[in-house]
């Protein structure tokens, strides 16, 4: 039985002075670098928006930022404009190693969002993700990364129910917490069985 490190969305818009920085988000870098031989296999996450993409507040007619939207798939938060493919912001930490197994990108379509590194916003498309793990033997899964309460969470939450053995690091995991998302985040992973560490 294999156990991989997922390295969920360590990149610089996600760190202090970028455009949804999450507050100590370059704190997880090097300690983060340093378990990354302890595990069989290093996956990393790249948030990855085309512009425009319907996350944003700025694609929306009289939205602010932060605010919760319905979409077709359910509610959105809408966001600052952030991790453009092929941005500076969308670019790992430069101190992240990105010597890893597999990069996956999410979030890449103009219409859904995907917090999740297994399904997108409609918690139905498949990114692949689990197929991946699967043909490799993987079934443990450690997580770390930004942000807890998004998308280490859900990505969390559809791995335990998908039937992986998931841990967090929380110690390595930086929070946007708004409106107490850490707080429900943390319920929600424990009551999927996921492993707070
Ligand atoms: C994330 C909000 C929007 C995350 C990504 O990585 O947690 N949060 N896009
Ligand atoms: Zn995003």
């Amino acid at each position: 039985m294999s156990h991989a490190l997922l390295v969920i969305d360590v990149q610089n818009d996600f760190c202090p002075g970028g455009a949804l920085a999450v507050a100590g988000g370059d704190e997880i870098v090097a300690p983060i670098n340093a378990i990354m031989d302890d595990f069989d296999a290093v996956i990393l996450t790249q948030d990855w928006h085309p512009a425009g993409h319907s996350s944003f507040a700025s694609s929306h007619d009289d939205k602010s930022l932060f605010e919760m939207i319905q979409m077709p798939y359910g509610a959105q938060v809408l966001w600052p404009d952030h991790c453009v493919q092929g941005s500076d912001g969308a670019a790992f930490h430069p101190d992240l190693r990105t010597d890893g197994d597999l990069i996956i990108r999410k979030g890449f379509r103009r219409d859904i969002d995907s917090y999740s590194a297994f399904f997108e916003n409609d918690h139905s498309t498949p990114t692949g993700l689990k197929g991946y793990l699967e043909t490799r033997g993987i079934e443990q899964l450690t997580m770390v990364g930004l942000a807890t309460d998004f998308c280490v969470h859900y990505s969390a939450v559809d791995a335990a129910h998908l039937g992986f053995d998931v841990t967090i690091r929380t110690g390595l995991c930086r929070a946007i917490d708004m409106d107490g998302s850490l707080s429900a985040a943390e319920k929600s992973m424990r009551e999927a069985g996921v492993n707070l560490a």
